[in-house]
Formats: structure tokens, C-alpha cells, sequence
């Protein structure tokens, strides 16, 4: 029997971004020059397939570092952490790494700039996400407020007499953000902005792909966790931008085939912590079932990498 003609468009950039990328190499350079175990607190990136094969390799994760023993290394997640938990590493005599991403801490130390300026701060981003938690957690409870909708906006209670500034959580929708940040100057004309955009460059470029195909696409997939942030927000820019169908996927045996009913043409992009390997094997599981034309659709080439810890450096 011949196999039905189908067009995938892969959207370029997709996948692991330069804070990712470091992230895992940090864990993997400190299993190399420490040996197993090595503690990780909080999934390094948010993906299963990272974790488990870190784990294979000797690395432990936690929620938190009471469940790591005393003389162990532990690395913090890419993510962030709140200024509590290095402080409670020193404390228990712990050795550390942080892999936080050096775009979020440029937040964090954004955060601290405008708090030492005496303006209350605003913070744009989506509750109990481990980002969110971690920035927050940069300055003494109440220093910011915490903003997640268009709506919250009218209802905010700030500081009187204290100037105000916003900050973002890295990986939000540009589109709502920018709504939002609308809602805040109408409401707060004298908002300071951050110097530079605190949405990072690959959500940025991300959503720019997606949205370069959304419209010729039958179906969209996203690769990407349930809990990564940066994944979900493909799918909510996907189908907004006109995708028919846009859904999300950890990997090809999570597809749900009957969904794709009649498509002639797929999408296909994969947040910011989700490997290669897994497009390469949804596209396969579509060579399976269909006579495959790949298109690879490029909105912008990324270059940017970043330095691991000098400790990790044999
Ligand atoms: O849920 P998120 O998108 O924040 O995280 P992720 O691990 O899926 O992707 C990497 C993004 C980070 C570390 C936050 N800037
Ligand atoms: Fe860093 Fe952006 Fe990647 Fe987050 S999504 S780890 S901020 S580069």
C-alpha cells in the first residue's frame, strides 16, 4: 500500500537554547571531575529525557537540599534558585554549582539594581514556576509583586509614594507580555521598563519560528514537558498564529495519530529543553506511516553560547 503524501515543516531555531545546553554540561562536567553522585536540586531542565539520562549517569534529583547528605555536591537548576537556598547550601557545608541560566540571573540582578533604587518591583510571570520562585526570592518578601494576566493589572495594590518597575519571567509568550506591559503603563505611566527585554532570546526566536508556519500548518507539535513553561507557550503561540490543531508531546509515542486525520502538512518544533533526538525520532515515526517531504523553515541562526564554571575547567 502507498503511504499518503505529507510536508513537515520544522521550525528553526527549536530545541535546547544556550542556558539548556550549559546547564546539562555543568552536571555532566561535575559527574566527570567529582565522580556519581551528584546532587541535582530540581529537574536540571524541564525534561524526562534529560533527567534520565543524567541519571544513568550518576546524577540524583531533589526538590530540595534537605534531601541531600552532608559532604555531597549539589548543582541548582537552570532555573534559579531564591538567595535562601545558596545561603542554606554554606550553611550545611554543602558544595555547590549553579546552573542557573546567565540570562535569568541577569534578572536577578536587575531585581536588585531597582530594589536598591527604592522602587517597588512588579514581576510578570506565572505563579509557583521554579523561575518565578527564584527571582522573587532574590529580594525580602514583599519587594515584589507578583503580575500574571492582563486582568490581575486593574486589581493591583502597590506601595504608595515608592516609584515602580516590572520585570518578566524569561520564557513568556512576547505577545501577552507585551499586553500586559500595555495594561501597567496605562495604569502606572511612570514604570520603569528593564534596560534590555528580560524575555530571552530563544523564547523570542522560538515563538518567531512557530509563528512563521502556524498558518500553513494542519497540525503543530511541540516537543516539550507538560511542566516547562517555554513549551506550552509554542503551543498557545502555535495556535493562535493559525495552526488548525496545535498540541504538545514529550515524545513520538505520546502522539495521538487520529488528531492528525486528513493533515497534509505537520509543524514541528521543540521547546527550549527538549533534545534533538526526540524530533529526529517523531520525524522517523512519520516516515513510518507517511511518504515524508521535510521543509526546515529558518527565521534566525543562533550563535550564542556560554562559558561553564572555570571549576569544571580540568
Ligand atoms: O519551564 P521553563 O520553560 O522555564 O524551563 P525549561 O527547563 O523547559 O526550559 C529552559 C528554560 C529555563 C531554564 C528558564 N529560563
Ligand atoms: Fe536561558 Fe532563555 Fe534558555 Fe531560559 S530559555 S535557559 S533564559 S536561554
Amino acid at each position: 500500500m502507498t503511504k499518503p503524501a505529507l510536508t513537515i515543516l520544522l521550525a528553526a531555531p527549536r530545541g535546547f537554547c544556550a542556558g539548556v545546553d550549559r546547564a546539562i554540561q555543568i552536571v555532566e562536567l561535575a559527574l566527570e571531575r567529582f565522580g556519581p553522585p551528584i546532587y541535582v536540586r530540581h529537574e536540571i531542565v524541564h525534561n524526562r529525557t534529560v533527567v534520565e539520562s543524567l541519571e544513568a549517569k550518576g546524577a540524583i534529583f531533589v526538590e530540595e537540599l534537605d534531601e541531600v547528605p552532608a559532604d555531597a555536591h549539589v548543582v541548582f537548576s537552570a532555573h534559579g534558585v531564591p538567595k535562601s537556598v545558596p545561603a542554606d547550601a554554606r550553611q550545611r557545608g554543602l558544595s555547590y554549582l549553579d546552573a542557573t541560566c546567565p540570562l535569568v540571573s541577569k534578572v536577578h540582578v536587575e531585581a536588585e539594581r531597582l530594589h536598591a533604587q527604592g522602587l517597588h518591583l512588579l514581576m510578570i510571570g506565572h505563579a509557583g514556576h521554579p523561575e518565578v520562585v527564584g527571582t522573587m526570592g532574590q529580594l525580602p518578601e514583599g519587594a515584589i509583586t507578583l503580575v500574571e494576566t492582563v486582568e490581575d493589572v486593574a486589581g493591583l495594590v502597590v506601595p504608595e509614594a515608592t516609584g515602580l518597575a516590572f520585570i518578566t519571567q524569561t520564557t513568556l509568550s512576547v505577545d501577552d507580555t507585551a499586553g500586559i506591559v500595555a495594561a501597567l503603563q496605562a495604569r502606572f505611566p511612570s514604570i520603569q521598563a528593564p534596560h534590555k527585554e528580560d524575555i530571552c532570546y530563544a523564547t523570542t526566536n522560538r515563538q518567531a519560528a512557530v509563528k512563521a508556519i502556524a498558518a500553513r500548518c494542519d497540525a503543530l507539535i511541540v516537543i516539550g514537558a507538560p511542566n516547562s513553561s517555554n513549551s506550552v507557550r509554542l503551543v498557545e503561540v502555535g495556535a493562535r498564529a493559525g495552526a488548525r490543531t496545535a498540541l504538545r508531546i514529550q515524545h513520538a509515542g505520546e502522539l495521538d495519530w487520529s488528531r492528525l486525520d486528513g493533515a497534509a502538512t505537520v509543524g514541528i518544533t521543540a521547546g527550549a529543553s527538549a533534545p534533538e533526538s526526540l524530533v529526529e525520532a517523531l520525524i522517523e515515526a512519520f516516515r513510518q506511516r507517511y511518504e515524508v517531504t521535510v521543509e526546515q523553515v529558518t527565521v534566525t541562526e543562533e550563535r550564542i553560547q556560554f562559558k561553564v564554571p572555570r571549576a569544571l575547567i580540568a
